[in-house]
C-alpha cells in the first residue's frame, strides 16, 4: 500500500453496516455491564450472532468505570474481526489529544489515593495498551451512515459532518487542523482576547459561591470554539450561551448543550450517545453535573422530537458512566445508570414497527407510550442486572 492511501485512511464519515444491528450506548469502562448486555442480546463469546446481527458502538468506551482497558480490548477485537463498528467519542478524543481529564487516570497510570477515592479501583493500562489503544482510536471514524440510519457520538450537525467528510487524515489530524484554523481567524482572536479580559476582570465573581450573571464574552468564546470545530461538534455537540448560569464540575458555566435534534429534519434516523439520559428522570437531579435535563419531556425509551414533531433521533446513553458516583454512595447493584442497546430488528429501508418487549421488567411504566404509533422504529433494550457469562470474546 502506498503512503498516500495510508495517510487518507477511509475518511472520517464511513458506511454503516447493512443488515440488523444492535447499537450500544456509552460503556465508560463498565466491562461487566457490557458482557451482560452482549449476552442478553444473544452474542456468542466471539461476537458472532445466530441471526447475523452486528454491533455498533457509539463511542465513549472508556473512563470512570472499573476496567476501560478490557472494554477497549473487547471492542477492538470485535471491530478487527468485522463484527462491530465503533465511532469516536469525546473521551477517546481526549486520549488522542493527550488531555488528562477526570476519569482517564487509568490510561496515564495515575493510580493514586485521590483517584481511588473518587472512582474506586480501576485497572491501569499497560504501556503496550497505551500505544495500541491510541492506534485503535486513530483508526476509527467520527460517524457512520447508510441510506436509512446514521450513528454519531454526540451530534449529527449537517454542516459539521460535511466539513469532516472533506477532512484528510485521522480524527486527531482533523481536530488539530480545525483548531488551528479557529485560532488563526480574526474572529477567534477577537473572542479570545475579550474572554481572557473578562476572566481577569471578573475573577471575584467567578470564584464566588453566589450565582454570577451571564458573562457574555466568556460564553461567546466558549460557544465559538465548541461549535467552530466540527470534530468537537460531532464528538461533544453544539453549545450556546446558557439561559441560566449553572455550576458544574467545580465551576460556573456560561454555555449549555443545544438539543440539536430539535433542528434535525433529514429522513435518516440518528442514533447517538453522550447526553446522560436517565431511565428515571429523578436520577438526573441526583447524579448529573448540574446542567439542564434535555430529555425532561421524553419517555424512558422514547424518541426525541424535532421542532416539527418528527421522531428521527434517539440517544442510547443511559448513564452507565455515572455508576462510579453510585458506588461512592455505597451502592453495589441495582444502579440507576444503565447500559443500553437499541435493537434494530430487520434490515429494512423503511422499517415497520418493530417492538421487542424483552425489557418489560423495567419498561412497564412507559408501555402505553411505546405503543404510540409514532414510535415506530427502534427500541432501546436495556440491560439491568444479573450475572451472565463473564467473557463474550
Ligand atoms: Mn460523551
Amino acid at each position: 500500500m502506498n503512503e498516500a492511501i495510508v495517510a487518507t485512511t477511509d475518511g472520517l464519515i464511513r458506511p454503516l453496516y447493512e443488515g440488523p444491528l444492535d447499537i450500544v450506548g456509552d460503556v465508560h469502562g463498565e466491562i461487566d455491564a457490557l458482557h451482560d448486555l452482549l449476552a442478553r442480546l444473544g452474542y456468542y463469546r466471539d461476537g458472532g450472532h445466530a441471526a447475523g446481527r452486528r454491533l455498533i458502538f457509539v463511542g465513549d468506551l472508556c473512563d470512570r468505570g472499573p476496567d476501560s482497558a478490557a472494554v477497549i480490548d473487547l471492542v477492538r477485537s470485535l471491530v478487527t474481526a468485522g463484527r462491530a463498528q465503533c465511532v469516536v467519542g469525546n473521551h477517546e478524543l481526549n486520549l488522542l489529544r493527550g488531555e488528562r481529564k477526570h476519569g482517564n487516570h487509568w490510561f496515564y497510570r495515575d493510580d493514586d489515593a485521590e483517584h481511588l477515592q473518587r472512582f474506586g479501583p480501576c485497572v491501569m493500562a499497560t504501556r503496550g495498551q497505551q500505544e495500541a489503544f491510541l492506534d485503535f482510536f486513530a483508526s476509527l471514524p467520527l460517524a457512520l451512515e447508510r441510506s436509512d440510519l446514521r450513528v454519531v457520538h454526540a451530534a449529527w450537525h449537517e454542516p459539521s459532518v460535511e466539513r469532516c467528510r472533506d477532512a484528510s487524515g485521522d480524527v486527531l489530524a482533523a481536530y488539530r487542523h480545525f483548531e488551528a484554523a479557529l485560532s488563526r481567524s480574526e474572529e477567534g482572536a477577537r473572542l479570545k482576547a475579550a474572554h481572557d479580559a473578562q476572566r481577569v476582570q471578573q475573577q471575584g465573581v467567578l470564584r464566588s459561591i453566589d450565582t454570577p450573571p451571564l458573562l457574555a464574552d466568556i460564553a461567546a468564546y466558549e460557544a465559538y470554539y465548541q461549535t467552530g470545530n466540527p470534530v468537537r461538534v460531532l464528538t461533544s455537540g453544539l453549545e450556546q450561551a446558557t439561559r441560566a448560569v449553572f455550576h458544574a464540575g467545580g465551576r460556573w458555566r456560561f454555555v449549555e448543550r443545544v438539543p440539536w435534534w430539535r433542528d434535525y429534519d433529514a429522513p435518516q434516523t440518528v442514533v447517538f450517545g453522550h447526553y446522560w439520559r436517565w431511565w428515571h428522570p429523578a436520577s438526573h437531579a441526583s447524579y448529573n453535573k448540574g446542567e439542564p435535563n434535555l430529555f425532561i419531556d421524553t419517555a424512558a425509551c422514547g424518541w426525541h422530537n424535532n421542532a416539527w414533531g418528527r421522531e428521527f433521533a434517539c440517544c442510547v446513553d443511559y448513564s452507565v458512566g455515572a455508576r462510579f458516583k453510585e458506588r461512592q454512595e455505597g451502592r453495589a447493584g441495582g444502579f440507576h445508570g444503565r447500559l443500553a442497546a437499541l435493537a434494530r430488528a430487520r434490515d429494512r429501508l423503511r422499517p415497520r414497527p418493530a417492538f421487542d418487549l424483552s425489557h418489560r421488567r423495567t419498561c412497564h411504566r412507559s408501555r402505553s407510550r411505546l405503543r404510540h404509533p409514532r414510535i415506530t422504529r427502534l427500541l432501546p433494550k436495556l440491560i439491568i442486572r444479573g450475572r451472565l457469562p463473564r467473557r463474550v470474546v
